[in-house]
């Protein structure tokens, strides 16, 4: 009697340490993302191709990323002045006390002694459909040049074309992700699908893969250091075009049928499409309310100014960004560099759009 009570409690024993391994072993295949991506919503973004090059990294909470210098180091910075403002020839700090970053205002040094101590992941959105795949090989090899060296990038390279992508030597650290999309027959559809593209694969995948998210242009070059001084909880970049100009000119749509819809007296500053970015959850609330308020401007039959552009100005206009990239950030290289411009970390490919937009 009592050596069958053993075998049957030896047996259970053993039940429960299968499980417990199956579990374990379940869980290690999902952070290796070795199941398929599903996706929600109908878009069906395919997972196509996906090079690591280092280890993933443990999500983190927002507050995990906050300012958590390493004080058991001997380093030390040089002293901030307060009565010496690095730069006096521009506005540093917004209305609503958002620093605006340009070339003088940070110690890239104090900045990366902050954020290397985090293990932090940056996610990259870049829009590569149709003609504008060609655009891809530049922008990828300037990034691996000047785009957050040193920290771990993985960027997600949305396109029609997965074949065309080109192969493009990544450090360690970084990772690409190609995911196939539908082309659209008119440009300005391809341009307003990305937030939506972009809410379904932050939904699906990114909020469990990355820290902050980043979504760029793909016609555009970098120059110079863009690094984790952009980082931030909600991050936006003045547009190289207007910012010298008054609100009552920045092409903000001005139609009060469409959710877009901006006064003539209202507008902080004009921002730009081809840059916006933050923590992963602060990217998916711009996304999801960006692609209602398109949905809606589409059962009206209206379409923004400046499509996704005027929506995004919208929003930023009620949800302040915390950081605001100066146009150093985000240039147009068909305009001349200006005084106050020290430097141009990342700037547009001068392009035909006749050449390559689809419907042009
Ligand atoms: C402005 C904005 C852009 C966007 C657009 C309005 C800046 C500097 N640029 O740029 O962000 O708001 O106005 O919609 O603020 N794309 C493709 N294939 C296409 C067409 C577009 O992949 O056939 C993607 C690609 O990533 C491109 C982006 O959409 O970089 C924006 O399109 P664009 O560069 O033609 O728009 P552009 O230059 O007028």
């Amino acid at each position: 009697m009592l050596c069958c009570f053993v075998s049957f409690r030896a047996g259970k024993a053993w039940l429960v340490l299968l499980a417990i391994f199956l579990i374990t072993f379940m869980s290690y295949l999902m952070r290796c993302q070795w199941f398929p991506r599903l996706s929600t919503g109908g878009l069906k973004p395919r997972y196509m191709r996906c090079i690591e090059n280092g280890s993933a990294v443990a999500h983190q909470d927002e507050d995990d990323v906050m300012f958590s210098a390493d004080a058991s180091e001997s380093w030390t910075s040089k002293q901030p002045r307060v009565l010496e403002p690095r730069r006096r020839d521009v506005m540093t700090v917004t209305p609503w006390l958002a620093p605006i970053v340009w070339e003088g205002t940070f110690n890239q040094e104090v900045i990366d002694r902050i954020y290397r101590n985090v293990n932090l992941k940056v996610g990259v959105t870049v829009f590569a459909v149709g003609k504008y795949i060609r655009f891809l090989h530049g922008f990828l090899e300037t990034a691996e040049k000047h785009l957050l060296q040193g920290y771990q990038v993985h960027y997600y390279i949305f396109t029609d074309k997965p074949s065309n992508v080109p192969q493009v030597e990544l450090a360690p650290g970084r990772a690409l992700t190609v995911v196939q999309v539908t082309k659209y027959a008119r440009w300005q559809e391809i341009s307003l699908r990305r937030m939506e593209i972009i809410k379904h694969t932050i939904q699906d995948w990114l909020l469990q893969e990355v820290n902050f998210l980043y979504c760029l242009d793909v016609d555009m070059l970098f120059h110079h250091h863009w690094g984790a001084e952009v980082l931030g909880s909600l991050v936006a970049a003045i547009h190289p075009g207007y910012y010298k100009v008054h609100r009552s000119v920045f092409p903000y749509e001005r139609r009060s049928t469409s959710t877009a819809y901006v006064p003539i007296d209202q507008g902080d500053f004009y921002y730009a499409g081809a840059m916006f970015g933050g923590y992963v959850k602060n990217v998916l609330r711009l996304t999801e309310a960006c692609h209602a308020a398109l949905l809606t401007d589409r059962l009206n039959a209206i379409e923004a100014a400046w499509q996704e552009e005027s929506h995004l100005n919208r929003y930023l206009l009620h949800h302040k960004p915390t950081k605001v990239l100066s146009p150093e950030y985000l240039w147009d290289d068909t305009k001349q560099q200006p005084p106050e411009l020290k430097v141009i970390r990342f700037s547009t490919v001068i392009k035909n759009n006749a050449k390559v937009r689809e419907n042009a």
